[in-house]
């Protein structure tokens, strides 16, 4: 890999790693998913949140089509499960991700998107799945984390014809939790990793890893996982500290927005 095709810079206690490839919209070549991995696997201790952006006009424009003309199925298949493996440090990775989106998250850069944990997106962004036109299938878990965002239905249509959503509606779908206006995405996405970041770590751990499985339980196994989760996060000191701050008044209140 060329590594000017990804920064890691740290900002205190957060890290904001870019694709830094533009002359190709960030496209992923195997080389540069797997520094995604790298990076997200060796990520500074001191770092307690994460901003994922894009160089250029585009956030990404999905895989790097160059890399796919040669590939048998054997090879596709490790391909994709090398992709998962990249994608699942994202999400599994020691931190949160808030991920700044604008342009065209297209494809593997979808994908890669939905392996964050919260999304802004500016109003450049737009949303596509053009796996569908190309003849091939999405293969960095986009069949099991977009459906998580969008719905099944969205997505087969976004497939099977090739629609494109603009920022406003892609907001509207759930692809986006949160929508600036043109420029302002990484702004705010550093602004919320920030608060992310002065969580108690246990609290932002159960985020990640306790709220996706509780919400794949069925109910009554899912109540269950939530009161062990809830048991270990107010036993941790942290918690205990930061409740008595708030009942002797040295904590916000929260406010009406
Ligand atoms: C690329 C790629 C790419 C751009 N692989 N080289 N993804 C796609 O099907 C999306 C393909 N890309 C596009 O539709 C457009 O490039 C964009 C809408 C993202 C941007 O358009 P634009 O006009 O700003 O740029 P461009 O002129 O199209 O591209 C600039 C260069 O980037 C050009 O190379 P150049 O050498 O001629 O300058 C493009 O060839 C190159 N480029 N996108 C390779 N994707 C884990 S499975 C995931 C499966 C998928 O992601 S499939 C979807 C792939």
């Amino acid at each position: 890999m060329n590594p000017k095709d990804i920064h890691l810079d740290i900002r205190g206690p957060v890290a904001v790693i870019r694709l830094a490839r533009p002359a190709k919209r960030n496209a992923l070549n195997d080389a540069l998913i797997l520094a995604v991995r790298e990076i997200f696997e060796k990520l500074p201790e001191t770092v307690r949140a994460a901003v994922l952006d894009g160089e250029g006009d585009h956030f990404c424009a999905g895989l790097d089509l160059s890399e796919l003309k040669d590939r048998d199925a054997g090879a596709g298949m490790r391909h994709s499960r090398m992709w998962h493996a990249a994608l699942e440090y994202v999400q599994s990775g020691p931190v949160p991700v808030v991920a700044a989106l604008h342009g065209a998250v297209v494809g593997g850069g979808l994908e890669l998107a939905s392996a964050c944990h919260i999304r802004v997106a500016d109003e450049s962004t737009f949303y596509a799945l053009p796996e569908g036109s190309r003849g091939i299938f999405v293969g960095g878990g986009g069949s099991v984390r977009i459906p998580r965002l969008i719905g099944v239905a969205r997505m087969t249509d976004m497939m099977l014809t090739g629609r494109v959503y603009n920022a406003q509606d892609g907001e509207r779908a759930g692809f986006a939790q949160y929508l600036v206006p043109q420029g302002q995405a990484l702004e705010k996405a550093l602004e919320l990793a920030h608060r992310v970041a002065e969580n108690a770590p246990l609290t932002n751990y159960a985020l990640m890893h306790a709220l996706p499985r509780i919400a794949e339980q069925p109910a009554d196994q899912g109540f269950f996982t939530e009161a062990l989760m809830a048991a270990v996060a107010q036993s941790a000191p942290e918690a205990k500290d930061r409740v008595r701050a708030f009942l002797e008044g040295r904590a916000d209140k929260v406010k009406k927005s």
